[in-house]
This record gives C-alpha cells, structure tokens and sequence, in this order.
C-alpha cells in the first residue's frame, strides 16, 4: 500500500491511522511515517477542523491586508506560516507540555474575507471568530494584517463576558488615529478597541516598540489610554525575567489576549514584514516573555504581519510558526491546569 501524504486511494481514513494519537485526541500526521514535506499543510501538520468535529482550540487564518500602509503581502502570511510550520513536533520541552495531548487543536483553515471592503472584512472575522468559538473552543489565528485584531478583541470580549487584558508584541503602538480619514487599517485597532471599551486598559501593554513616531503626543495618546509600554530596549536593558515580571502583576488573573506583530522582532529575525524597524527583539526573547505567561488566562491570540514576499529562508515563518506553537501550548496548558507533569522540570527550575 502506498502512502499518500493527504488523499490516496485509501482517502481520510489510511491518514488518520498515520497520525500521532494522544490523551484521546487525534494529533498531526506522524511524520516518521510520512514526510514533514508532503502533502498540504495544515498548521503542524494537525488534523482539519472537518476532520475532527469540535476543537478545544483552532488555529485559524485570515488572509487580509487591505488594512496596510506600507509593504503589502500579508494575506499570504497564513499559508507561509502553515508552511513553516511542518517542522514542529508534538512535544514542548520548554514547558514540558505535549498540547496535542492535552487538548484537541486543529487547523480551521481561513476566514473569507473581503479585500475590497474593510468594514465588511472586519465584520465577517467578528462573525467568524464568534462561530468558531460558539462551543467553547479558543483560537489562535494567523494573520493576515493588524486590521484584524479589533475584530477578534470584539469577539474575545464577547465571550469572555468582560473587556479582557491584552498584551500586544510589535514594534509599532498601533493606536494611532486615522490614516487618509481612514479609522479602520493596521496601524489603528487598538484606539478603536480602547474606544469600544473592550479592553481592560488597567491590563493593557505594548511590549518590543521602537522607531521614530510623528511626534510625542503619539506616546501620550497612548498613555491616556491605559497603555503600559515595555520597549525593545527595556528588553534588552532589564531582561526578560524583569519582563515577565512586571507583565504578570499588571495582568493579574484577568482574561487576557494575546496579539503579536511579528515586526515585534527585529528585521534579522523577521524581515517577511510589511513595516520593518531596526533595533527589535530576537525571536529567542520573544519566545522567553510568552513562555513566561504560564498559567495565566489566556483566551485568544494572535500573529499577524507574517507578508513572505520578503521573507527569506523562512525566517519570518519559522519565527511565527515557532510563535504560534508556544501561544497553542500556553492555551492548552491553561485548559488543562491539574493536568499533571511530565516531568519534575518545571519553569522556575530553569
Ligand atoms: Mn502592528
């Protein structure tokens, strides 16, 4: 019998029998068995939503970015992402947390979006995302442009049934007004979110942003409206552990959110970016602060700005896959607290 990587003759049922299996839940596709690089890729080679009915999380994709101001290409980001993500395996020894085990994460495949209307697309990602999230399940969605934050705060609040926390990775703040009288593109989502009154802007911070602004009043702006701000060189000057620190006292037990602009990191560690400033994070800080959020509530993430056109090597993608793996083990981690270790590793040991 041969095996084909997604549809052969033996169609769904020969892959099923070829995927990882763990704690009950159908897991990616057992790549000792069938190549990382075959077949279509799905986020870590997971199964499809269709595959397996109701996910505890799914990651989703929204190829959009009518919202950019600079360097289009971000509606390919999901599928970059998806691609670079094939070298993921199914255990986190960083956290010591196989997710796939823990809980049933899927791949959702992508929203359809509008790319000719703005206002539409963000309507049907808030409709979407509350759609997905109907039956409990989280999400973690692949950019697609900033734009599609604000949506997905509308919905994360929703269901959350409070303005929820949110820490946002960028090099940019993103709480700017209008570009060209228009309210709704990338750099603007998270003033319309402070204005909705989604947001708990007691719990609120920009972490990694750098580069030259308009002005000043940009930073009190965004002071005014609750905006804490870790900057790329507070990262690099008092170091994660301070970091993490300080971000989990400001967010306390509260629902949080989780979006990252993966131009958060510098162009060295992600030049597949449509907005690109010098002097950014590294990716191994990136990953350090996120896995320092253990145990807090996190009920929605995601990772945007992902635009391949400029990427090279898969840099961009690696970093974001990479990314979007630890925030699906963080979720799964928090789904199942009492689940136990592995282990007698464990954060605080390191
Ligand atoms: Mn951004």
């Amino acid at each position: 019998m041969g095996n084909f990587a997604l549809a052969g003759p033996d169609g769904k049922e020969a892959v099923e029998e070829l995927r990882v299996m763990g704690g009950g839940h159908l897991g990616p596709i057992d790549s000792s068995r069938i190549p990382r690089y075959a077949g279509a890729a799905t986020f870590a080679r997971l199964p499809r939503l269709d595959q397996v009915g109701r996910a505890d999380i799914a990651v989703v994709g929204v190829p959009f970015d009518s919202g950019v101001s600079y360097r289009p290409g971000a509606r390919f980001g999901g599928n970059h992402i998806r691609e670079a993500s094939r070298l993921l395996r199914p255990y986190n020894p960083a956290l010591d947390v196989s997710p796939f085990e823990r809980v049933q994460v899927a791949d959702a495949g992508d929203m359809a979006v509008n790319p000719f209307n703005i206002n539409e697309a963000i309507e049907t990602v808030q409709q979407n995302a509350l759609d997905l999230t109907a039956d409990g399940a989280r999400l973690v969605t692949l950019g697609g442009d900033h734009t599609i934050a604000l949506p997905l705060l509308r919905a994360a609040s929703e269901r959350a049934g409070s303005p929820v926390a949110m820490l946002h990775f960028d090099a940019h703040l993103d709480t700017w007004d209008t570009y060209f009288g228009a309210e709704y593109t990338h750099g603007t989502p998270f003033r319309r979110a402070v204005e909705e009154g989604i947001l708990d802007t007691e719990a609120i911070s920009h972490v990694g942003t750098r580069g030259p602004l308009y002005g000043v009043r940009d930073l009190e702006d965004d002071r005014r409206f609750g905006f804490g701000i870790v900057t790329s060189s507070d990262v690099y000057r008092q170091g994660v552990d301070e970091v993490v620190d300080k971000l989990r006292t400001r967010i306390g037990n509260r629902p949080l959110y989780v979006s990252v602009d993966i131009d958060v990191l510098d162009p060295a560690h992600a030049p597949g970016t449509g907005t690109p400033e010098a002097g950014g994070i590294t990716s191994r800080e990136l990953l350090e602060i996120l896995r320092g959020l253990r145990g807090l509530n996190l009920v929605g993430a995601d990772v945007v700005e992902v635009a391949p056109a400029y990427d090279h090597a898969e840099l961009t993608g690696v970093a974001a896959s990479h990314v979007a793996y630890d925030l699906v083990t963080l979720m799964a981690d928090t789904l199942t607290p009492d689940h136990p270790s592995t282990s007698a590793t464990t954060p605080e040991d390191k």
